[in-house]
């Protein structure tokens, strides 16, 4: 067996913190950055650090911030700018060719922009001409259901509450975010089996829990602040398991930046006992085995059942009918490895299932999530201290968005308190989320598409057909702080917004603001920019909405949008009035520095629920799934010459059926790509496919060749095959028959079809591929 390198230095510690965020920002920026960071998720007076939704521990008086945070910072904070001059100098059509690092180290978005077709290029605008125009387009529709409003999750609360309002005063719910690519399994499992879709814990639970399962994660990239509440957890005495088919290498060691002796003496605590490869897309099947053999040995507790749950009887039924063989099957992991899994589950008084994209971007999401409920409610172990469900949110107020409501299926009751409170009615139609909408708009169904922040095209899978879409609407608007490549496949009416950041002061006629954010555990904090504005034109995302909604609306609805945007208190009465959870906002969030715990009804075992109980539910699709989707492939495969006849190809044996997963680098966020670095893993570059060297070997492949992948879509898909690469061959300890490589370079594999059932979640986690070695002297085929 060939050694697979690893990664032998601790996480975190001062030369993570500064040397990498150094290199890829300009001196100055970084300085501006760093400057901004000692402020950063403190208490009052500081910003939340727009990087992601975990929560600022408690006991910090000092830095509380991670590298990656300081890189979202410095990509924020840059001085350079993607102004009118730098538009002048690169047509549309050339700008399409950029890379997404190219495209973020252009730097900020500074003042408002149009396209103009004559020349192909971004020419500027004033506001006021950019809002006459969006008025009179909007107007002009026949419905409002012909315009979508996309917003990704670093929308701050206040802004995102107007914003909704806005949407909904126009007339529709067509209100898709970046939650229905991220945590939407999560929100509608959980909704549905606790009555709310939000984590049960705290953070204080993870100082008491006696055993982490952590599905589907890889903090040390993603969520580094978590790293030190880990370490912290099992130097109490916290067994640690991390279900991953990858053996993420940042999660052995860690470095305490919050610890002086640590980064003094260079020392490191571990953390994670145990790694279970559980083959990508086989959470459900192990969840399945720990669950059936808890409950044949009676390691279950009754009287928290009998109590609390309805539906038990069926799941036990179901469980009773997999058998060992389609489990084993299912998750690539043996019955004995299952069984002391389930041991330490059994054994265990308090536990805490965390879990990430691993578990939700699947076909299977919505069953992986409601399997993790299922076993956290056999054991009991929600209303406990130490114990319960932690799904870790990405972007940093994705969650807050929701709860001001962002939703493009809204609860009836909170349309009925908007009706209440603003006396407007309120569209009662559910609108269109990500994949619905993105489908509708190929399908040439919308006229306007509006984001207010993210990166759609390039986010949602199918890419190229969103682009060519978005070319043939009347209008597109983005509201962002960043050029990106979704902005560059104009219509013939496209408008960029630029707006304030999250580090940025956002001063009105009222004064500075403040706004907040809700991370991951339902805690509502203050956010306040200290920054001077990158340039004078920037306007606040909230000021934005007011403008339009004043422009839009003649008789402005009567609600008083521009007293809104210059104070946000009022922006915040409203909130109190309309949204359950926030009455004395105002009072509150100035009253305890660290911000207010949202309550959150089954942490006190009060079940929301259609039936009042916890509910147990049984998964929708069969636990061999994946194993299914690989063997159907594998057959028709061996029938289909196309495949083995095609050019590039070397020798048939060379080709497998793989499952392959996306993942996220150390240097990027999201589609923001920052550097090529992925220190962890090994690599500096972004076009590489991660393999096993055990797999390699028996292929007589060799790290550093160029692979090809193919995914063929269903027979009768109009389009069968998507091509991506090459890629270059990487060595990764990762498990059998799985391959990854980086989103969002591989998001045309994906396509709009394939999600879970209920959530619509696109499957980023698991497609079935096959992949081709080419020649190094062949000619490559162009990546379709
Ligand atoms: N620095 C940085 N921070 C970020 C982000 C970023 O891009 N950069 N993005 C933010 C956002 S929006 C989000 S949602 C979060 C995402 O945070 P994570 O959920 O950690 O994100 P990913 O890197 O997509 O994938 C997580 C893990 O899932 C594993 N995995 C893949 N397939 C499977 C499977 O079938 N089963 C299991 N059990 N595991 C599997 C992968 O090996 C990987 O370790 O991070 C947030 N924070
Ligand atoms: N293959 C694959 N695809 C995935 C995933 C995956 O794991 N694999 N993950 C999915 C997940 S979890 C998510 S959350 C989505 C992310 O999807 P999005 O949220 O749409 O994408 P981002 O890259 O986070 O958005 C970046 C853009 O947001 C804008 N922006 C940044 N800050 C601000 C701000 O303060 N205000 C405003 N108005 N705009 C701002 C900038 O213009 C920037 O270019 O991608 C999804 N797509
Ligand atoms: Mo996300």
């Amino acid at each position: 067996m060939r050694k697979i390198p690893v990664y032998t230095h601790p996480a975190a510690g001062w030369p993570a913190l500064f040397s990498s965020t150094r290199k890829l920002m300009d001196y100055k920026t970084f300085l501006r950055g760093s400057m901004s960071v000692l402020k950063s998720n403190q208490p009052q007076g500081g910003f939340d650090c727009p990087g992601c939704a975990w929560p600022d521990h408690n006991s910090h008086k000092t830095l509380d911030v991670c590298e990656n945070g300081i890189k979202v910072i410095a990509s924020e904070t840059m001085t350079t700018k993607a102004d009118a001059a730098f538009f002048a100098k690169h047509t549309v059509t050339e700008l399409q060719q950029w890379s997404g690092y190219e495209l973020e180290h252009i730097g900020r978005l500074s003042e408002p922009v149009y396209y103009d077709a004559t020349q192909d290029r971004y020419v500027a605008i004033s506001w006021e001409a950019a809002y006459e125009r969006i008025a009179a387009q909007l107007k002009q529709l026949h419905s409002p259901d012909e315009a979508l409003f996309y917003t990704s999750g670093r929308v701050t609360n206040e802004p995102a509450f107007m914003y909704q309002l806005f949407v909904r005063c126009f007339g529709t719910n067509n209100l898709p975010d970046c939650s229905n690519m991220c945590h939407e399994p999560t929100s509608v499992m959980l909704s549905k089996q606790l009555g709310v879709g939000k984590a049960t814990v705290k953070l204080e639970d993870f100082g008491q829990a006696k055993l982490i399962l952590m599905f589907g994660q890889n903090p040390a990239t993603n969520h580094p602040r978590m790293l030190e509440m880990l370490a912290h957890s099992h130097e109490k005495g916290a067994r640690i398991i991390s279900i991953n088919p990858m053996r993420e290498q940042g999660l052995s060691k860690f470095r305490n930046p919050q610890k002086p002796i640590h980064m003094a003496a260079g020392s490191s605590d571990t953390m994670v006992d145990e790694v279970v490869q559980v083959q990508i897309g086989g959470d459900a099947a192990l969840l399945t085995g720990l669950a059936k053999w808890l409950v044949k040995n009676d390691k279950i507790n009754s009287d928290f059942i009998t109590t609390h749950t309805s539906g038990f009887e069926p799941l036990k039924q179901w469980l009773t009918e997999q058998s060992w063989v389609d489990i084993e099957r299912g998750c690539g992991i043996t019955q004995a490895e299952i069984i002391n899994l389930a041991q330490l589950v059994a054994d265990s008084p308090a536990t805490i299932c965390t879990w990430g994209m691993g578990i939700t971007q699947h076909v299977q999401g919505d069953d992986n999530v409601a399997m993790i409920t299922n076993l956290l409610l056999l054991m009991g172990m929600i209303g406990i201290d130490g114990a319960g469900a932690s799904p870790v949110r990405g972007h940093s107020n994705v969650q807050g968005d929701r709860t001001m409501g962002i939703h493009e299926r809204p609860a009836q009751k909170l349309l009925d308190s908007l009706e209440r409170v603003f006396k407007h009615p309120m569209p009662q139609a559910h609108g269109y989320d990500v994949v619905t909408g993105a489908k509708a708009l190929i399908a040439g169904k919308f006229k306007v598409f509006m984001a207010m922040g993210g990166n759609y095209a390039v986010a949602a899978p199918d890419t190229k057909a969103i682009q060519q879409a978005l070319t043939t609407t009347q209008m597109n608007i983005f509201v962002g702080t960043k050029l990106n490549e979704t902005m560059l496949y104009p219509s013939a009416n496209n408008l960029i917004l630029p707006c304030l950041g999250r580090t940025e002061r956002i001063i009105t006629a009222k004064g500075e603001q403040f706004a907040t954010i809700e991370d991951s555990m339902c805690q509502i904090v203050r956010t306040q920019g200290n920054l001077k504005p990158v340039s004078e034109t920037l306007k606040s995302e909230a000021q934005i909405v007011a403008d339009l909604a004043t422009h839009v609306f003649e008789d402005h609805s009567n609600i008083p949008w521009q007293m809104m945007s210059e104070d946000f208190d009022v922006i915040r009465d409203y909130i109190a009035q309309a949204i359950s959870g926030f009455e004395n906002f105002n009072q509150r969030i100035r009253e305890i520095e660290r911000g207010f715990h949202l309550y959150h009804p089954a942490r006190h075992r009060v079940w929301n629920t259609s039936d009042g109980k916890a509910q147990f539910e049984v998964p929708q699709y069969p636990i061999t799934y994946v194993a299914a989707q690989m063997a159907e492939a594998t057959s028709s495969f061996q029938d289909d010459t196309d495949i083995t006849t095609s050019s590039s190809v070397t020798q048939a044996n060379e080709q497998k059926i793989w499952q392959l997963t996306s993942v996220r680098s150390h240097d990027q966020f999201n589609t923001m790509i920052f550097g090529y670095q992925d220190r962890y893993r090994h690599t500096d570059r972004r076009d590489v496919l991660f393999m096993h060297p055990d797999e390699m070997n028996r292929l007589g492949w060799q790290k550093g060749d160029k692979v090809m992948i193919t995914r063929h879509l269903s027979k009768d898909s109009t389009d069968q095959a998507r091509i991506l690469g090459p890629l270059i061959l990487t060595e990764m300890d990762i498990a059998a028959n799985a391959v990854a490589t980086y989103y969002p370079e591989c998001n045309d594999l994906f396509d709009l079809d394939t999600h879970a059932p209920d959530s619509h979640i696109p499957a980023y986690k698991s497609t079935t591929v096959v992949l081709q070695r080419v020649n190094a002297d062949t000619e490559m085929a162009d990546p379709a």
